[in-house]
């Protein structure tokens, strides 16, 4: 058994595990801690992670990149339509506003959700971890971005499922690489708290967030994100720049070729990482588009000053991060710099400026959310024992409730979970109700939210339940917001309470208003013993998402889809294995098997190994596995009794050896 934590990053994944010494970065099959988050279509199979990566260029419309820009999100969204413009692959709406994507694979139409691709990448991680640890694996922490709503925390674990993975927790980004920074430190100041600010500029998206260390135990203040800031905004600004210049320099428009989009983006990342440790760069691409060869130039100030208004949006999530922490700039201790994209001097600048300190590198800048979440696996699976530490996390939207009769709790305007509540958390409301009644969840604050994001959350429906003696009866329900930062109503229960009955016969009113005092927490749930609790059903509907259904047949869809790459990756095992029999053959019949042949024997299995030989390179080139098997099987046939011979004669020899030394 083992714990792992996965980072899906928009551009990379990385695989922490933790074993009984510490936490490792898995290597992928080459040998990389990084690995790209690509899904790519071949014409008979899958290439996931670097080999998808490689296959980009060439296949661009059945490349599946930047998944976690889709997930759980509405194909209407104007700001899902700026990327889609991006994506050389074919997407529509579907039938639940989501997206879908289009492909055509094995000579059919395939029609895959964002979930489905995300649920390859993350078993392509496992299939990666399970190799490298040799065991099977499914207890994971899965790091997210803290933006998350409800619905794309639904869709996460919705991929993990179809992958067969079981998440123990979705983990806020920031929070995993608080934790992996907090646990062992043991140099903070003395007196009070640690507050640090954490900073992760990543592909496509800024977090900031601000943790507070104490001995045993971390917090975390607040939580604010940019969720379209990202390294590859910086690289747009200067595919615009030299597409502009390559249209009147060499007139040709590179946004009508996907190819040479794809292949300038790419240069433009290049570039873009050289200008962070160069004061100037150059770009050269041969054979761009229409047979040119292209050439630019930009130096380091002139990129700064076309990304000014990218700079200039940094400090937004940083100060509302702070000002949500409730603490002064003079009560921050440091701030770490994480994410890769953090890497542009320009970034590292504006944020020395606004914090007023030189931010620290000290955290391993690209695995830290990884490591971090598998230490929080490892905290939550049973089999590791890890030191007792504290993790508080909070969430960053308000949540509310109402139900048939209005908001729960009038004075907070239905308020649950305020913004930056800690979570995981559970909530008893108290309720009177004569029947089946439905509830609501919704986040609060439209403000609170990224843009296009609705604020409806779910809807319940409480019973049927009898109403025993009276016209209302106390219905308890629990809400939680659980570790993933999914609210969901865990239970309702009808209370056969002798008190109640008693008031009510006393002709008091009953209000399902909440006051503040019918607000309990969970400790106080188990009421006292004269109490009789009655479950009630508690049907829930969600807004968006995967039906079962749905669910059960992306698994399907999955198993077919592996097994197909399976029987292609043994299709060429076998291919393989025909080829290096041949030359093996030939190799020996020249050799160590030349007397056990005789003439016309030789001729024959040199004839046939030419003959296999030849037939590999043209019409065998791309047979199905067994035809490989048959051919090998067909072989063997002539080559086994020389073998034979051969190895009976080498018998011999060795009891004569033998014999002659006793
Ligand atoms: P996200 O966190 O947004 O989902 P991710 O985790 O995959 O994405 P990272 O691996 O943290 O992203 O960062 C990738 C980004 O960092 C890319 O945009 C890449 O171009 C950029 N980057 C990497 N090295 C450098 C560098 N030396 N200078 C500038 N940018 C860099
Ligand atoms: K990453
Ligand atoms: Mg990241």
């Amino acid at each position: 058994m083992s714990a792992l934590g996965f980072d899906i990053g928009n551009e990379n994944c990385v695989i922490g595990a933790a074993k009984h010494n510490g936490i490792d970065v898995l290597l992928n099959d080459e040998s990389k801690r990084e690995t790209p988050s690509v899904v790519s279509f071949g014409e008979k199979q899958r290439f996931i992670g670097s080999a998808g990566a490689a296959s980009a260029t060439m296949n661009p419309k059945s490349t599946i990149s930047q998944v976690k820009r889709l997930i759980g999100r509405k194909f209407s969204e104007p700001r899902v339509q700026d990327d889609l413009k991006l994506f050389p692959f074919e997407t529509s709406e579907g039938p639940d506003g989501g997206i879908v994507i289009h492909l055509n694979y094995l000579k059919e139409k395939l029609t895959l959700t964002p979930v489905q691709i995300l649920a390859m990448l993350l078993a392509h991680l496992k299939q990666i971890a399970e190799k490298n640890l040799e065991t099977p694996i499914s207890d994971c922490v899965i790091g997210v971005p803290s933006y998350l709503t409800d619905l794309q925390r639904r869709a996460y674990l919705n991929a993990a499922e179809i992958a067969g993975l079981k998440p123990l927790r979705l983990m806020h980004d920031c929070t995993a690489t608080a934790l992996g920074y907090g646990i062992y430190k043991t140099d903070f100041p003395s007196g009070g708290p640690a507050n640090i600010v954490f900073v992760d500029i990543g592909h496509c998206d800024m977090q900031v967030a601000v943790a507070s260390f104490e001995p045993g135990r971390m917090k975390m203040l607040s939580h604010a994100s940019d969720r379209n800031l990202g390294g590859r905004d910086f690289d747009e600004v200067l595919f615009r720049y030299f597409a502009a210049q390559f249209k009147e320099r060499y007139n040709i428009n590179v946004y009508s070729n996907a190819r040479a989009s794809l292949r300038l983006r790419a240069s433009c990342e290049k570039l873009k990482k050289v200008l962070s440790a160069n004061p100037e760069a150059p770009l050269n691409i041969e054979c761009l588009m229409e047979e040119k060869d292209v050439k630019g130039f930009i130096k380091r100030e002139d990129f700064e000053k076309l990304s000014s208004e990218l700079l200039e949006r940094i400090s937004i999530p940083c100060r509302k991060a702070l000002l949500d922490s409730g603490l002064t700039l003079e009560k921050i201790h440091t701030v770490e710099l994480v994410g890769s994209g953090s890497r542009i001097p320009a970034v590292v600048k504006i944020l020395n400026s606004l914090f007023g300190k030189e931010p620290s590198r000290t955290v391993n800048a690209s695995e830290c959310v990884a490591r971090g979440c598998a230490l929080q696996c490892a905290m939550l699976s049973p089999i590791f024992r890890v030191r007792e530490y504290e993790v508080q996390d909070s969430f960053p939207f308000s949540i509310g409730f109402a139900s048939d009769e209005g908001p729960i709790c009038t004075v907070t305007n239905g308020m649950l979970f305020p913004k930056l509540h800690p979570f995981p958390s559970l909530k008893m409301l108290t309720l009177h109700r004569s029947g089946t009644f439905h509830m609501e969840a919704f986040y609060i604050n439209q403000n609170e939210l990224p843009s296009d994001v609705s604020i409806g959350i779910s809807s319940f429906t409480i019973g049927p339940f009898e109403v025993p003696h009276a016209e209302k009866a106390k219905i308890k329900v629990r809400v939680n917001l659980n570790l993933h930062g999914i609210v969901t109503i865990e239970s309702a229960s009808l209370m056969e309470d002798s008190l109640d009955d008693s008031t009510m016969k006393n002709g008091d009113t009953f209000s399902d208003k909440m006051e503040p005092n019918n607000l309990e927490s969970s400790s106080k749930a188990n009421g006292p013993a004269a109490v009789r609790r009655h479950d009630i059903t508690v049907d829930e509907n969600i807004y968006g998402g995967m039906t079962p259904h749905e669910l059960s047949q992306a698994q399907e869809k999955e198993l077919q889809l592996a097994q197909q790459d399976i029987v292609m990756e043994r299709t060429k095992d076998k291919k393989n294995a025909l080829e290096s029999y041949v030359y093996e053959a030939r190799n020996k019949l020249l050799n160590t098997y030349r007397s056990f042949a005789t003439d016309s024997e030789r001729e024959g299995i040199s004839s046939n190994l030419q003959q296999t030989e030849e037939w590999l390179y043209e019409d065998g080139d791309d047979e199905s596995e067994c035809v490989y098997i048959e051919r090998l099987e067909d072989l063997k046939k002539i080559v086994d009794p020389v073998e034979h011979r051969y190895k009976e004669e080498e018998a011999r020899a060795q009891t004569t050896r033998s014999l002659l030394k006793c």
